[in-house]
């Protein structure tokens, strides 16, 4: 008797608990996802390169939210364009619910970040006397709690960083 309250007090506190999560779990799969980067100049003193990167998951603003609070994330990885291989530069970088310039809002889940780094930083990527232009691109996962993946590459950027 005493076993039988205890496993329909289990199967109660279960079936609350999976109301709770359904209330957050996104409604639907994110499936798109877009990459731009920017890369400025900066001729102040010291001289610099803007490394800007926005990154667009589209979904409603609940589907965002519930992504975030169940620890979905991006992660950006930094590669200059060659022929043949494309050379690894940077990262991966990982931003999740919560870190500076990751929004869930009404047109879904948003990385906008900017920062500097020094000339000859890795956006050097060639650095050759023949060959010292560069061309750099991003690639930007957004990986859900489940460890389900998108990802898309973004616009090369070309230049002397
Ligand atoms: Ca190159
Ligand atoms: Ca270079």
């Amino acid at each position: 008797m005493k076993n039988r309250i205890r496993t329909r007090l289990a199967a109660a506190l279960a079936a609350a608990a999976g109301v709770v999560v359904l209330a957050v779990t996104p409604a639907h799969a994110a499936t798109e996802i877009t990459a731009q980067l920017e890369i400025g100049f900066n001729t102040g003193v010291p001289a610099a390169r803007t490394i800007t990167l926005d990154v667009h998951v589209p979904m409603n603003e609940y589907d965002a939210n519930g992504y975030l609070i169940h620890g979905a994330k991006i992660q950006v990885r930094f590669y200059g364009s060659d022929p043949g291989t494309d050379q690894f530069l940077h990262g991966p970088i990982t931003w999740y619910r919560g870190d500076h310039g990751l929004t869930a809002g009404p047109d879904g889940i948003r990385l906008q970040y900017t920062w500097e780094v020094p000339p000859g930083s890795f956006l050097n990527e060639d650095n050759g006397w023949a060959n010292n232009g560069d061309e750099v691109y991003i690639t930007a996962k957004f990986i859900d709690g489940d460890g389900g993946t998108i990802s898309d590459d973004s616009n090369i950027e070309e230049g002397f960083f």
